[in-house]
């Protein structure tokens, strides 16, 4: 790609510019990772969050140039032109496309952009449950109950099993680890971020007996999935962004019930600290 470094900007957590941030590392590109911080404040005795670092700040001049700016958002210069995107889909679909890593035929791009959508509604049943607050655990746990069924059912109407029956279609020649042709694509980096996220969902509720991180989708019997985000987590390109500090950021914002503190708990102001740098640059 003719650009010498891509600026992502994103909140202080993984959430929807992580795979971005990933597929800029794999990629070879320097990053500069931009990030906003929350900050509580407490109204109305209850302690709320507030993002004016990034709506006071530089979505007020990013938006002149991009009416629908929003985070996640990309910036970089290509042939002296200055380029503004936001929306993490159309981030990945770019970066796929600058990168290579967009399929290799029409048929193959149109698997991207319909595996890209199906990894947005699998990670949105647990990120609507990670920001609801519940009047109780038992309310909390009953609602973790439908989140894993609905995720792991696997029947007809069950999320996860439309991949794990997508790799186990594939053409039996060419390798299963990646979802589309034989190489790795913007959807491939989507979707095993959406696992990590699972991975500590199902560990932090104890959904599955003696499950770690290396065999809880084996547990869970599918065993097409657990070989491809165990692969991923080997891949060469992929172990600059693992010993990052990208890596170690929470999944969600400080206001989620689960996932915004450490191993899936609750952020909690009065002991937590946000010590994320405003920038953090992966060369
Ligand atoms: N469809 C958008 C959703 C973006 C979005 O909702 N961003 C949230 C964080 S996940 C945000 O806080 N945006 C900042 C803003 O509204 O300016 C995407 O996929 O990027």
């Amino acid at each position: 790609m003719d650009v010498n470094k891509i600026t992502l900007g994103y909140w202080s957590t993984k959430g929807l510019g992580s795979a971005s941030r990933q597929m800029i590392i794999y990629a070879g590109v320097p990053l500069i990772a931009k990030i906003y911080k929350v900050l509580p404040k407490e109204e109305n005795n209850q302690i709320i969050y507030e993002g004016s670092s990034w709506h006071d700040n530089d979505k007020i001049d990013l938006k002149k140039k991009n009416s629908l700016i929003n985070l996640p958002y990309l910036k970089y210069f290509k042939d002296d032109k200055e380029f503004i995107i936001s929306h993490s889909n159309t981030c990945l679909t770019f970066l796929g496309k600058e990168f290579g890593m967009f399929g290799e035929t029409q048929e193959e791009e149109i698997e991207c952009e319909q595996l890209l959508q199906e990894t947005v509604d699998l990670r949105s049943i647990v990120t609507r449950f990670a920001y609801t607050h519940f009047n109780s655990k038992d309310e909390e746990l009953l609602a973790a109950k439908e989140v894993y069924n609905t995720a792991f059912e696997n029947s007809n109407s069950g999320k996860l099993q439309k991949f794990e029956h997508w790799l186990s279609s594939k053409d039996k020649s060419k390798t299963k680890l990646f979802l589309v042709g034989n190489k790795i694509s913007s959807p491939d980096f989507n979707l095993f971020d959406t696992l990590d996220l699972y991975c500590e969902f199902l560990l932090y509720y104890n959904f599955v007996e003696n499950a770690d991180n290396n065999n809880v989708f084996a547990l869970l019997e599918y065993p097409l999935i657990s070989d491809f985000f165990n692969n991923f987590k080997q891949l060469p390109k992929m172990q600059k962004y693992f010993a990052s500090e990208l890596y170690k950021l929470p999944f969600t914002n400080k206001g989620a019930k689960f996932g915004s503190g450490k191993s899936g708990i609750t952020w909690n102001p009065s002991i937590d600290t946000d010590t994320t740098p405003d920038e953090i640059i992966v060369e």
